[in-house]
């Protein structure tokens, strides 16, 4: 590979966003994503390619340690923020069409619930594999999704939900979503689901992290 590409990977996977960035403290004073980003653009490499082959991988690496609890929250946020200083250079690119995402999916969590922290790095995760995410924050309920995934070609719906009395609403959620558009897959996460839940509402994933969010989209729209 592209030895630019390894750099902007390892950056992204260790969060380092710029050359004034003192995070990590080994990686003071080395550029950044947001340099090796510039240059690789600059030396004519394929933006795709930087997505693809850069920024894609160093996300990956996150998403598969932080699924094995070999890093934590702040881990993935600072290497979703390297990503994002990439990302804006790559911008017009995606304006363009020069470059694509694998499809989109609309995220959020659920009615009545306002926990987001958890959503917010799935989103991460899920953007940084190349999908398109269009994010509809906290307390979102059946309308709000349904005219999302109406305005937007989107190709799945991801629920979130942190309490066990909002957990419910997933259920009339999923089912507004299936009669209306019963190809769009659904998939729901948050710390008190459970398989067997996600079966009963008719969701058709249950994830119980970002990057098992992110697999299943991988593999079905493969
Ligand atoms: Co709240 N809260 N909270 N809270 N809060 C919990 C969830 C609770 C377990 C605390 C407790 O009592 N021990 C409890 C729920 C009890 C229950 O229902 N069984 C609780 C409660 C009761 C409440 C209130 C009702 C408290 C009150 O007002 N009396 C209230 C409810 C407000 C509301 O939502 N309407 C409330 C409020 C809040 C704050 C606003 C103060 C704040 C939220 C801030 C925010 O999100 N912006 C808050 C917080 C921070 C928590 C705890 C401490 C942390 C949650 C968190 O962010 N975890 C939490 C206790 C705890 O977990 N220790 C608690 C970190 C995050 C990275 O993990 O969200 O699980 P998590 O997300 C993970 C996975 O679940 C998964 O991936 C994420 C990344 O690994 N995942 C998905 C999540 N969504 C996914 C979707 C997917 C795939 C994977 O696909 C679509």
């Amino acid at each position: 590979m592209n030895e630019l590409l390894e750099k902007l990977a390892v950056c992204v996977e260790r969060g380092k966003i710029n050359v004034q960035s003192p995070y990590p403290p080994d990686m003071k004073g080395q550029d950044g994503a947001y340099e090796i980003t510039k240059k690789a653009l600059e030396e004519g490499i394929n933006p795709q390619d930087i997505l693809n082959n850069g920024l894609m991988v160093g996300m990956g690496k996150i998403g598969v340690k932080f699924r094995d609890n070999k890093v934590f929250v702040p881990d993935v946020l600072i290497a979703a923020k390297a990503m994002k200083s990439a990302m804006e250079l790559l911008k017009p690119y995606f304006q363009s069409g020069q470059v694509k995402h694998k499809g989109s999916i609309v995220l959020g969590t659920v009615t009545g619930d306002l926990h987001d922290i958890g959503k917010n790095i799935v989103s991460m995760v899920i953007e940084g594999g190349g999908w398109n995410v269009i994010d509809l924050g906290v307390d979102a309920g059946a309308d709000k999704f349904l005219n999302a995934i109406k305005e937007h070609k989107v190709k799945a719906v991801g629920l979130s939900a942190l309490l066990t009395t909002t957990m419910q609403n997933m259920e009339t959620i999923t089912k507004n979503i299936k009669e209306v558009f019963p190809e769009i897959k659904v998939l729901v996460g948050g710390a008190p689901l459970t398989n067997d839940f996600a079966n009963k509402i008719g969701a058709d994933l249950y994830a119980p992290d970002p990057q098992g969010a992110l697999d299943y989209l991988n593999t079905v729209f493969a």
